[in-house]
């Protein structure tokens, strides 16, 4: 069964949307393999956007991730891992463009994500491949931590 990684991001966790986009989620028959609140190190954040290495945008994603654009108490992140058929390509649909004035309305990013201090608030990540949501989900949880 193919798994992804999903992070719910500060943007969507101040505007209490975790439930309606996990339900989302459930709506397509994907299920919850692992669960976790992370407050995530500059350095973590740093590993999972790799791919983002010298990219202009990368400090204002970092600081976009670790809260800083936001007004919670304290900066953290709800990951899960999904498992179903076809997860990662289903929930990239589901997610909609990167940018959220470019995504379709009927998705995620189209209906709650933003353009803001210069970066996309998009609400949510998820993994781009199968080979990417192994690593990330290596990254974000232990073994032990996801249901085989
Ligand atoms: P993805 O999240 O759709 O996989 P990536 O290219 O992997 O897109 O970029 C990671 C994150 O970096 C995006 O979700 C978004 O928050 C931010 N980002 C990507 N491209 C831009 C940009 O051109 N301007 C501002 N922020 C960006
Ligand atoms: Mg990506």
């Amino acid at each position: 069964m193919e798994q992804t990684l999903i992070l719910i991001k500060p943007d969507a966790i101040e505007k209490r949307l975790t439930g309606i986009i996990l339900s989302r989620f459930e709506a397509l028959g994907l299920e919850i393999a692992g669960a976790k609140v992370v407050c995530a190190t500059e350095e973590l954040l740093r590993e999972h956007y790799a791919n983002l290495q010298g990219s202009p945008f990368l400090d204002g994603v970092l600081k976009f991730m670790l809260g800083e654009y936001n007004h919670l108490p304290d900066h953290r992140i709800h990951a899960f891992v999904l498992r179903g058929e076809n997860a990662v390509a289903r929930v990239r649909a589901a997610l909609g463009a990167t940018n959220p004035e470019k995504a379709d309305p009927w998705t995620l990013r189209g209906q709650f994500g933003c353009i803001k201090n210069g970066v996309m608030q998009n609400a949510v990540h998820a993994s781009g491949t199968p080979e990417e949501a192994q690593r990330e989900i290596n990254l974000w949880f232990k073994p032990e931590e996801v249901l085989k």
